[in-house]
């Protein structure tokens, strides 16, 4: 009976073992049937509720915070409603995100993550999880193909950091002044990335969609935040399929050095988010020796590929980029979150980003404080991402890593070929997807015999999200759209949840088809 129980009778309290312990029991109780009903099919994706609903303290789930303690009985509760009322991006027909799954192996490295809670600034305070991360880093770095795995890297929040985290090294290494002086200590200095796709459309089509980027809009954040400014980030015209075509970028270099700007960055795309498209990584390369510049490949979504003996030819060349962003809670379904910036040159993260607090890095101490990594962040405080996905490598082996990727994407072939022939379905672009991004446009009943032009394109904008909120009522699946330069909003499938099989995607296009149908 927890209704006379506080979080001040657990431990440390006096007599609180026997509380706590029952009370962890019972959390994790409620933690595994939310487990296993991740897994059963019959289980809902979600149980949609606008915020409104759930702010007006739905079935008595109140996320007002109190004055008083809750008893533990209403703590138990308010989680069994967190889960009740979130989304379960474990299920198999879950493929809203490009981080999905829910890795049992992954799910324990967490737990214990939380249980020690500590931080990754200092070899003093993480000693297992900074050896760890280096070690894990150093693999990565050998499967990029960095000889002996040379090089540097950290885990970062998220791929957005990471890419940002690349810019600013780039910078550091070829006007590390600006650390110190800021950037009126440089020129001009432009970076490179993949184009926003802007097509003349209609101005009602134009008003309704949204102009979207083939690269990911991470390095536009990072101009921005980093002060070179939105402007110059300088944006790469890409092929149907979403491809930087080199010829345009070195077109752009030139153009820049005759503005009397400097180029300084490119970054290459192996993974784009919407239409998983690849960059020629060796082409650009040869433009970024050329003219000397620095040279980043985003493989935040496709830098797992390099896994997979099949499908690592895509990133052929990454071993020649001066960073790599890779992902790991992406391909791989590591927990959210898992992010690594790798780095080729060695010591540079620590040159750009190190303020030596003698608070923390003491030079004095015992061991070799080289295994302090925390001076390389831009933040402090480091959660311990490492953990989860070291525990699952061990788990699984590398081979494991490269059965799951390349499940993945036959998977999406499986969707690809159903479709592309199929009636009421349209592809986005042509040719088989490189990436396991499926991107489709269905086309109702009432839609396939009125001719091509504006009026029919009006309609379709609107059909992806009518049948995304269908679905999200209904809870079944969940599956993104959205409109990309001139192409009405479309249905982006994304497979990396290695609960997904074919019957998961047979229902998800039967569930377009049932709700579709007007
Ligand atoms: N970092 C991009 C994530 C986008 C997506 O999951 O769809």
């Amino acid at each position: 009976d927890f209704s006379n129980l506080f979080a001040r009778d657990l431990l440390p309290a006096k007599n609180g073992e026997e509380p706590t312990m029952q009370f962890l029991l019972e959390v994790v109780d409620i933690l595994t049937n939310y487990v296993r009903k991740s897994f059963d099919r019959s289980t809902k994706v979600l149980d949609f509720h606008h915020p409104h609903q759930l702010l007006e303290g739905l079935e008595g789930f109140n996320l007002e915070l109190s004055d008083q303690p809750e008893s533990l009985e209403q703590i138990l509760v308010d989680c069994r409603d967190t889960l009740k009322y979130g989304v379960r991006t474990g299920h198999p027909r879950f493929f809203n995100q490009l981080s999905t799954g829910l890795d049992i192996i992954g799910l324990a490295g967490e737990w214990l993550t939380s249980t020690a809670n500590t931080n990754m600034f200092t070899y003093e305070i993480a000693p297992v999880f900074v050896l760890m991360e280096q070690l894990t880093l150093k693999k990565m770095r050998e499967i990029i193909g960095w000889p002996n795995g040379e090089g540097d890297g950290l885990f970062s929040p998220g791929g957005a950091i990471s890419n940002m985290y690349s810019v600013m090294i780039a910078r550091y290494k070829y006007f590390p002044e600006i650390k110190t002086k800021g950037m009126c200590a440089a020129p001009r200095l432009v970076l490179f990335t993949s184009e926003n796709v802007r097509t003349a459309c209609c101005l009602i089509i134009a008003q309704l969609i949204q102009l979207k980027t083939q690269h990911h809009y991470s390095i536009m954040k990072a101009g921005a935040a980093l002060g070179f400014g939105k402007e110059n980030v300088i944006l790469l015209s890409t092929d149907e399929r979403g491809r930087v075509i080199p010829a345009d970028l070195e077109a752009k270099v030139i153009a820049a050095k005759q503005k009397g700007y400097v180029p300084l960055f490119v970054n290459a795309t192996a993974g784009t988010t919407v239409y998983g498209a690849f960059d020629p990584i060796n082409d650009i390369a040869n433009i970024c020796e050329k003219y000397n510049m620095w040279l980043h490949v985003d493989g935040a979504w496709g830098g797992s590929l390099l896994m997979s003996r099949k499908h690592r030819h895509k990133l052929s060349g990454i071993e020649r980029a001066n960073s790599v962003t890779w992902n790991p809670h992406k391909m791989m379904g590591v927990p959210l979150q898992c992010s690594a910036i790798l780095v080729r040159e060695k010591g540079i993260l620590q040159g750009c980003n190190s303020m030596c607090a003698g608070y923390l890095f003491q030079p004095d101490k015992q061991y070799d404080v080289t295994y302090d990594t925390g001076d390389k962040a831009i933040q402090c405080g480091r959660h311990v991402d490492i953990f989860k996905f070291w525990l699952m490598w061990k788990a699984k082996g590398t081979v494991g890593f490269q059965q799951h990727i390349d499940k993945c994407l036959d998977l999406s072939e499986y969707l690809y070929k159903k479709i592309k022939n199929r009636e009421g379905y349209e592809m986005v672009f042509q040719g088989e997807p490189q990436h396991t991004n499926v991107c489709f446009w269905y086309i109702p009943p009432s839609l396939r015999n009125i001719p091509d032009g504006e009026e029919k394109r009006e309609q379709l904008h609107k059909v992806a999200p009518k049948i995304k909120a269908m679905m999200m009522e209904s809870g079944t699946t969940m599956v993104g759209y959205q409109p990309q330069g001139d192409k009405v909003n479309f249905f982006r499938m994304v497979i990396s949840n290695h609960a997904a099989t074919t019957s998961d995607i047979d229902f998800l296009i039967d569930e377009i088809e049932r709700l579709g149908h007007d």
